[in-house]
């Protein structure tokens, strides 16, 4: 009794002091450059913004991380000081997190590039003289040119992530002919759940994760680390859900925050999940947990399912995953009882030792055989928003760039599929061995390199941190010294930019227009982006720059369009609406979602071959990779090492806000995390400086010690983005260590092409 009544205190405390950081986050971080807003008249003799002009008040989403919360942006006279959620944005509900507040800050940024530049000296040098837009595109457009003629248009790679990627990596790439475009959101993220659930449900998961969480009843987290993966409306359904008192499990080899406040916590031995699922399986099916109406109604290959997990019993799991038989069982009976209001939510980030898809397909197994999809506190189905495209000649290739937003990538038209270096793609357009439904960013790298099946000799970035993104950077630093030609468009001095022919720099998310932001959701809806004020220094928007490059390439028939305000309004004619209208309706467009089963009517909400959850993967079978998932064991690490785990902070965004000044000032370096007791047995404190040092001798530090009890002792944790080399990033050059560069190899998914980056091992070394 004094145990349960200890959670109800403690939950209702976290809900308030949950409820009472988001308040202060919203009143703090909003002024000035991103500094707090004291709720004064007077501030530093002056009075405060909201009394110096009238308060212009526009409507954007925020790009401070891929989850992309609606917000209001109030600007005065042409500075912007605040930014708020909007209340009417089903992604933000009238909140941000700390990202989002920092936005401010992310713009007023010093270091921002200004104006378009030329490389002076060698690739990597760093050196530039700024020219004009004409002289920079000119320049840019007779490069692009002259490879294509020479190698074809597959010859130039693009690259792009950040939401203004739809116009080089979407549009452009596939109006030029290229198939070759990438984005690490797919291939270094979610391609294995993506993958996972076409084959399974013949449906993506799509970019916002369907869990219904105002009805859920239990919640289990592989390695999902919310609250330092900190997704703003995410950590609102969390708590709101926990606080109701709903069951939450976490699995993870380190005590996350999340697994901190959970009812369990497995600390499961790194690598081993899929053992665990097959155990929950069996003890769900042998003790007749399942919902077995469900099952034989919407779901295929059950008996083969039931046969297969026969083996796999606790006792054999616990041997796996080191952890106890009975907290197997228990935990698989807790799901049970509260099925169908109990799910495992799909990861985001499941890019982690090549074995990924089939993980994925074995968490799916589980919901499905708790009956969790279609079903009121389970899983709704997500619908993308009706919107047409603007009208323009059929693409030349169809786009495979992939990437977990379900938004402005929607727009391609259907073109013939194309023949990448990857293999992926038979003449006939079926998918040669139906595995990675996107390009695979790491694998676009050995073909600079090696000419191999063909050459990519050019290379576009558009907001891709290249060299602290892509797991083995030396191989990537070789394959741009190779390249004819290099053209980076960013907002800020990263680290890959130095190796650029040409640097584009952007206006950043709250100077610009941009395409609409078209989200699967329970109420499918569209946001917009416009410009709070106008761009700062002698920056453009991406729109504008795929624009000019597409005359430029004579592409004219694709850019019809003179300007982003007609694109977007001809755009909004098909569902009735305008620019104006939306503005008028607070920036969204919210349409009917069908999110349950009963939506559907006598149709099969599935869009698999069978119309049915396909337990058993024939496609898979016939592949020769395995109808029904199968734990395979993984290499450990060496005597001496821990494996390198990592993951998110919640005021940072991989490793792009780490120099913003609000942002850096909250959190300015990371810490390795280590077991306290395996640190002081090799002679490290709390707070000691060392270098990491990984089993190829690739080095990242120095970094700070945090020993602490929460991670086991074959592994060491690092916030992902920092241990950047990049001057020109004032504040975050050479703070902390970076995951990256101790990543020097990765395990290739044959299914997704996801890239598993949790496969290298280090030591930690006394700083010298
Ligand atoms: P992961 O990186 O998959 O994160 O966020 P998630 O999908 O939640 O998981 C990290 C967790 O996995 C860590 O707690 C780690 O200890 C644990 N882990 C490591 N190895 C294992 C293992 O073998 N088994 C198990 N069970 N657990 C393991 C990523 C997500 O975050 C993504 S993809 C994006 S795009 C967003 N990025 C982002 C950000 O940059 N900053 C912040 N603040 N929030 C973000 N939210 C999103
Ligand atoms: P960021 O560091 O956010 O990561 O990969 P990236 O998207 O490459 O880099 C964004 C880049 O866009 C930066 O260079 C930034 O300056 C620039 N940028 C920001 N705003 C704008 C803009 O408005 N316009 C333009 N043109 N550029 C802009 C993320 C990817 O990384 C993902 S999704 C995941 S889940 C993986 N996470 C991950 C990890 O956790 N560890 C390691 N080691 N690698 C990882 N790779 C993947
Ligand atoms: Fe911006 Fe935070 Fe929302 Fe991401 S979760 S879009 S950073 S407010």
């Amino acid at each position: 009794m004094a145990r349960v009544k200890l959670q109800i205190t403690r939950r209702a405390f976290m809900k308030s002091a949950l409820a009472g950081g988001g308040g202060l986050a919203m009143a703090g971080l909003g002024a000035g450059a991103g500094l707090a807003a004291p709720p004064a008249r007077i501030i530093d003799g002056e009075p405060g913004w909201f009394y110096r002009g009238e308060i212009k008040r526009t409507y954007n989403y925020c790009d401070m991380c891929p989850w992309r919360c609606g917000v209001i942006v109030e600007s005065v006279n042409g500075q912007v000081y605040k930014i708020d959620g909007n209340p009417a944005d089903p992604k933000s509900r009238g909140m941000l997190c700390a990202r989002g507040q920092g936005g401010v800050s992310f713009m007023y940024d010093p270091d921002r590039l200004q104006a378009p530049m030329v490389r002076t000296g060698e690739r990597g040098e760093g050196k530039f003289q700024e020219v004009t837009w004409t002289e920079a595109l000119d320049q840019a457009a007779e490069k692009i040119q002259a490879i294509a003629d020479e190698y074809g248009p597959e010859s130039i790679a693009i690259f792009g992530h950040t939401s203004g990627d739809f116009w080089l990596t979407d549009y452009f790439a596939q109006a030029f002919g290229t198939p070759n475009a990438a984005k690490p959101s797919a291939s270094l993220c979610t391609s294995p759940r993506e993958e996972a659930s076409t084959l399974t449900f013949g449906l993506p998961v799509g970019g916002h994760e369907p869990v219904d969480w105002d009805y859920l009843k239990c919640l289990t987290l592989i390695g999902s680390h919310i609250g330092e993966d900190s997704r703003n409306t995410l950590m609102q359904d969390y708590t709101n859900a926990w606080a109701r008192g709903a069951k939450v499990i976490v699995v993870d080899p380190r005590m996350s925050t999340v697994a901190s406040k959970a009812d369990y916590w497995l600390p499961i031995k790194p690598g081993t999940d899929t053992a665990l699922l097959l155990a929950w399986m069996n003890v769900i099916i042998n003790e007749n947990r399942y919902d077995a109406e469900y099952v034989a109604e919407w779901t295929e290959g059950f008996e083969a399912l039931k046969a297969h997990v026969q083996a796999f019993t606790p006792e054999w799991a616990a041997g796996i995953t080191e952890l106890p038989a009975e907290l197997i069982a228990e935990t698989a009976r807790v799901m049970a009882d509260n099925a169908p209001q109990a799910v495992i939510m799909p990861g985001r980030h499941t890019t982690w030792y090549g074995n990924d898809t089939q993980r994925m397909r074995a968490e799916y197994l589980i919901n499905s055989l708790l009956g969790a999809y279609g079903r009121q506190g389970g899983f709704y189905f997500n619908k993308s928003p009706y919107i047409e495209s603007y009208p323009h000649p059929p693409f030349l290739v169809k786009g495979t760039s992939g990437g977990c937003s379900a938004g402005p990538s929607e727009d391609v038209a259907n073109a013939p599929l194309p023949a990448g270096p990857t293999g992926k793609h038979r003449a006939d357009g079926v998918r040669e061995d139906f595995l990675r439904g996107a390009t695979a960013m790491q694998e676009l790298i050995d073909p600079m390199i090696s000419g191999e099946p063909y050459p990519i000799k050019g290379l576009i970035v558009y907001g891709v941190n290249l060299l602290n993104s892509i797991p083995d950077t030396e191989r990537t630093k070789e394959a741009l010294k190779k390249l004819d030609f290099v053209l980076v468009i960013d907002v800020l001095p990263q680290e890959h930019v130095a190796w650029a022919d040409i640097v584009l720099p952007e206006a950043t998310y709250l100077e610009r227009y941009d395409e609409l932001w078209t989200v699967a959701h329970k109420t499918p809806y569209i946001a917009m982006r416009e410009p709070a004020v106008e761009p700062l220094y002698d920056t453009k928007p991406a729109w504008w720059m795929a624009r000019e490059l597409g005359l430029r390439l004579d592409m004219d028939k694709y850019f019809k369009w003179q300007d982003i305000e007609e694109y977007l309004n001809t755009r909004l004619m098909s569902v009735g609406s305008s620019l104006d209208k939306m503005r008028e309706q607070n920036g969204v467009i919210i349409q009917k979602g069908k999110p349950y089963f009963e939506d559907y009517g006598n149709k099969s909400p599935f869009h698999t071959k069978s119309k049915k959850i396909e337990l058993f993967a024939h496609e898979l079978e016939l592949a020769g990779l395995g109808g029904l998932p199968v734990y395979e064991e993984i290499e450990q690490p060496p005597d001496g090492y821990m494996r390198l785990l990592y993951g998110r902070h919640p005021v940072h965004t991989f490793a792009k806000t780490q120099n913003t000044p609000v942002l850096h000032a909250l959190y300015p370096e990371n810490e390795v995390w280590i077991n306290e007791d395996l640190a002081a047995a090799q002679g490290f404190k709390d707070g000691d400086m060392v270098w990491l040092e990984n089993q190829d001798g690739a080095r990242s530090g120095p970094v700070r010690v945090k020993a602490t009890q929460r991670i086991r002792k074959d592994a060491v944790y690092l916030v992902h983005g920092f241990g950047q080399n990049a001057p020109g990033l004032s504040r975050a050059n050479g703070k902390g260590a970076s995951d990256t560069k101790l990543e020097t190899r990765y395990a290739l998914d044959p299914i997704s092409g996801g890239a598993g980056m949790r496969v290298n091992f280090v030591h930690l070394v006394k700083e010298a």
